[in-house]
């Protein structure tokens, strides 16, 4: 049976499958011994350094994939994918805490020696291909730059919310966006010092988990002042989930793009390609075409969005209520956002409150004198140029850039 690699899960699975064949070939174990060790039970196979999962073995338990505590009333569980809940937002700083951050993994958190590990920097690109240490990286020169990581899923099941068809992919609802204080190197700093080529057309950073989950990005991008290979998270040593010892801060882009675990970043004047941006991360549907080797239009920019900080599907005791939430988009400032209170029949303006920084987000909220009732609560954001949510926005079968308006219900009691 051929497998569909564009269904996210699929692909996933089938190279963590080839992975672990590799890993237990370079130990000696035969195809044979393998299956035993795997239909023994999970725990035989952590001998391999991982547990198989889904077709050979049962579901490693979810607490494996991922390092940090993610209680159900902070996340919602998708395996290795943690959603944010957004309740857990209501009023408060700006930053998402490291803690309650939501975790994207492919495949699951790599766990990386310090002392071991190397950036490795090479390719047509660069004149002096050179290999960095991770004290190498905290001499170089670095900033702080408060910005989003937001997955391009993010909203995904919205897409079956308006057309009534589920796109491939953990079905999000807005949980999967956090903004954090980022400090490190600008990825142009290291570049430079391999002897950057005025050639050098794309850059490819990699990462060391089982998928060496790679995202190419055009050199104009990757020499931006606040496109970082990043060490620190909101004032903390980046954690396991989120990319230790290094990161990248690719801002306003697409989640994907941000590579956690950096172990290795191809400068070429060619143009880069992997499935990341062939066969994923593309825009596939009626509305677009191909672009080969990509299967459709290649992600770059997240869209504009908006949540409510409270819970989907919650109650709200009857009142004089603050509703609050935030707003945020790839492309610049939010400029205006408004609520609507009654599925979009009549519109208010809500408060911005500062500090409203591009590419990260703005905090909002509007006065609600509350009365028993379900509700459908819409907020609507515009960016600084003009980009605003529509009513709802063309299919995609992998269901990336839900931007349009979604109604959050709620019920007042
Ligand atoms: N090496 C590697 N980098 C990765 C991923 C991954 O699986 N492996 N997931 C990407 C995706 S799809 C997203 S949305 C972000 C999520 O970052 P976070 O887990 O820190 O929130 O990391 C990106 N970087
Ligand atoms: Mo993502």
């Amino acid at each position: 049976m051929r497998e569909d690699f564009r269904d996210e899960r699929v692909y996933a699975q089938a190279r963590a499958d080839e992975w672990l064949w590799a890993r237990a070939k370079a130990m000696g174990i035969s195809r044979r011994r393998l299956l035993g060790l795997l239909a023994a039970g999970a725990g035989a196979a952590a001998g391999l350094g991982q547990v198989a999962r889904g077709r050979t073995a049962r579901a490693a338990p979810a607490t494996d994939l991922v390092v940090k505590p993610t209680p159900p009333e902070w996340f919602n569980d998708f395996g290795s994918n943690k959603e944010m809940r957004w309740e857990v937002m209501y009023n408060r700083g700006y930053e998402v805490p490291n803690e309650l951050f939501f975790v994207r993994d492919h495949s699951r958190t790599a766990r990386v020696d310090q002392a071991a590990w190397r950036l490795r920097v090479e390719g047509s690109g660069v004149a002096h291909p050179q290999e960095f240490t991770y004290d190498d990286i905290l001499g170089l020169p670095s900033v702080s730059v408060m910005r989003f990581v937001e997955c391009a899923g993010n909203g995904r099941s919205f897409f079956e919310a308006a057309y009534g068809k589920r796109a491939q992919g953990g079905q999000w609802h807005l949980g999967a966006i956090g903004v954090a204080e980022w400090t490190g190197v600008p990825l142009r700093e290291v570049l430079d010092r391999c002897g950057l080529q005025r050639t050098a057309r794309d850059v490819m950073p990699e990462g060391v988990d089982e998928l060496k989950v790679r995202r190419p990005m055009p050199i104009s991008k990757a020499i931006a002042d606040d496109t970082l290979l990043v060490y620190a998270m909101n004032g903390q040593i980046l954690p396991p989930d989120h990319g230790f010892p290094l990161r990248m801060l690719v801002p306003g882009w697409v989640g994907v793009a941000n590579t956690k675990w950096v172990g290795r970043i191809e400068v070429s004047d060619e143009p880069l390609f992997s499935p990341w941006n062939t066969d994923n991360y593309v825009l596939i549907g009626p509305d677009y075409d191909p672009d080969p080797p990509s299967k459709g239009p290649r992600l770059t920019s997240q869209v504009v969005k908006s949540a409510f900080e409270l819970a989907w599907d919650g109650e709200v005791t009857a009142g004089r209520r603050l509703l609050r939430g935030r707003s945020w988009s790839g492309q610049g400032k939010i400029t205006k956002v408004e609520v609507s209170l009654n599925s979009g029949k009549t519109w208010q303006t809500a408060n911005l409150r500062e500090p409203n920084i591009a590419q990260a987000w703005v905090r909002w909220d509007l006065a609600w004198n509350a009365t028993p009732g379900h509700y459908g609560l819409i907020a609507r954001a515009t960016d600084e140029r003009g980009n605003t949510q529509p009513l709802r926005v063309p299919f995609n079968e992998q269901g990336y850039l839900y931007g349009g308006i979604v109604s959050h219900p709620v019920s007042v009691t």
